[in-house]
C-alpha cells in the first residue's frame, strides 16, 4: 500500500510537470535538479530543436536492482565517466531498487517520458516489444560468452532495432542479466520430476511461464519487486534468476536449493525515451549512444565477477547446489521442446531460425 502511494505520488508529480510545461507554451524543458523526490523530469517534446549551448541535462536512469548489484555499480561508473566526458552537461540521476515503480511501470515510464532511461530484462519487455520473446527460448545458450557474442553481432543489432520499431523506445544496447537457474525451498531438483507441484515465481511473460509449466512446476507470475516477500511468506516455493541477482537481492536467504542448469541466457535491454534523446544536442546524443554501449560492457564485467563471488557466498551461507548429469539435463530439454513452437507463433519462424542459426554458428 505504501509503495502504491509512493508510485501514485510520483506519477501525479510527473503528470503535473507535463501540464505545467504545456502551459508554458512549449518553452524549453529545463531538467529538474537532482532531488530526493523520486519523480524524474518530464521529457521535452519531440519537435523541439536540439540545443547547442551549455545547458545541463539530467536523465533519470531506473532499474530494479539493489544498490550493491551490478546494475547499480555499472550505472555509477558510467554516470561518472559520462559527466566528465560531457563537461558536466549530462548528468545521470540514478534510481535503483524499483524506486520509480515495478519493471512494467518503469517500461511504461520510459515510453511516456516520465522516466528517461531504464535497464530491463528480457522478461517484462516482451509485452511491449514482442520480438523479445525470441530471447526466452529455453536451453539454447548455457555459455554467457556465446550469449554476449550473439547480442553483440548482427542478430543482436537487428533485434535491438526491431524492439525500438515495435515499442517506440530508443534501444541503446544489450547488457546481461545472466544465466537463469532454478532455486527453491522445498527439495533438490535433479530432473523435471522433482519440479512437480512446486510453485515457481516467474516474470510476467508467457514463455517463461510455459517453460516452468512444461517442466511440471506451477508458474506464478509476480513482479520482481515483490519476489523476496513472496518467497519468505511461502506464496511461492521457488524462483529462477542468475547467481548475481539471487545473491544481491537476498533470495538465497529464503530458498535453500539451487539447480545449476541454465534454462535462459537473459539479456538486459538498455532503453531511452526517444523524444528525450531527440531533444539533446547532437554531441550529447553521440555521447549517450557511446556510453549506453559502455554501460553494457561494464555491467557484463560486474556480472561475471558477481556471479563467481555470489556462488561462493551463497554456498558458504548454506545453499545446496546440484548440477544435473548430461542425461538429466536432457530430460529438461525434452520436456520444454514444445515451447519453441510457442515462440514461433509469437515472433515468426524467421526470427527463431535466425536466433538458432546465430547460436549454432557460435558454438
Ligand atoms: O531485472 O524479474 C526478474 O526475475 C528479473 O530477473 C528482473 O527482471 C531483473
Amino acid at each position: 500500500m505504501k509503495t502504491n502511494l509512493k508510485k501514485l505520488t510520483a506519477l501525479l508529480v510527473a503528470v503535473a510537470m507535463m501540464f505545467a510545461l504545456a502551459a508554458c507554451g512549449g518553452s524549453k524543458t529545463e531538467p529538474a535538479p537532482a532531488s530526493n523526490t523520486p519523480a524524474p523530469a518530464a521529457s521535452a517534446p519531440a519537435s523541439e530543436p536540439a540545443k547547442t549551448d551549455d545547458t545541463v541535462y539530467h536523465l533519470s536512469w531506473a532499474h530494479s536492482s539493489s544498490t550493491s548489484d551490478r546494475l547499480a555499480l555499472a550505472t555509477e561508473k558510467m554516470a561518472k565517466e559520462l559527466e566528465e566526458a560531457s563537461n558536466g552537461r549530462l548528468i545521470i540521476d540514478h534510481y535503483p531498487a524499483s524506486q520509480l515503480g515495478a519493471e512494467r511501470e518503469e517500461l511504461e515510464g520510459v515510453l511516456l517520458g516520465t522516466i528517461d532511461c531504464v535497464v530491463i530484462s528480457g522478461g517484462p519487455s516482451a509485452s511491449f516489444a514482442p520480438s523479445v520473446f525470441v530471447t526466452n527460448m529455453p536451453y539454447q545458450v548455457s555459455d554467457r560468452f556465446i550469449g554476449q557474442k550473439l547480442y553483440d553481432g548482427d542478430f543482436g543489432k537487428m533485434l535491438g532495432k526491431k524492439t525500438s520499431e515495435e515499442a517506440g523506445w530508443l534501444f541503446l544496447g544489450w547488457g546481461e542479466n545472466g544465466l537463469r537457474q532454478f532455486s527453491n525451498s522445498k527439495r533438490e531438483i535433479r530432473t523435471p520430476e522433482d519440479m512437480k507441484g512446486l510453485k515457481i515465481r516467474t516474470m510476467e511473460n508467457d514463455i517463461h511461464m510455459a517453460i516452468v509449466n512444461s517442466l511440471g512446476g506451477s508458474a506464478t507470475p509476480i513482479a520482481f519487486s515483490e519476489l523476496y516477500t513472496a518467497l519468505q511468506q511461502g506464496t511461492v516455493d521457488g524462483q529462477e534468476n542468475g547467481l548475481a541477482l539471487t545473491y544481491s537481492m537476498g533470495f538465497y536467504e529464503v530458498v535453500n536449493q539451487m539447480t545449476l542448469l541454465p534454462h535462459i541466457y537473459d539479456a538486459y535491454l538498455v532503453l531511452m525515451n526517444q523524444q528525450k534523446f531527440d531533444s539533446l544536442p547532437a554531441d550529447l546524443q553521440a555521447l549517450m549512444l557511446e556510453y549506453g554501449q559502455k554501460y553494457c560492457v561494464y555491467e557484463r564485467e560486474f556480472n561475471l565477477q558477481n556471479d563467481e563471488d555470489a556462488l561462493k557466498a551463497m554456498t558458504a551461507a548454506g545453499l545446496n547446489t546440484y548440477t544435473p548429469t548430461e542425461a538429466e539435463a536432457q530430460l529438461f530439454i525434452e520436456a520444454t521442446k514444445p515451447v519453441e513452437q510457442m515462440v514461433r507463433d509469437k515472433v515468426g519462424d524467421e526470427l527463431v531460425d535466425a536466433y538458432i542459426a546465430g547460436v549454432q554458428a557460435l558454438k
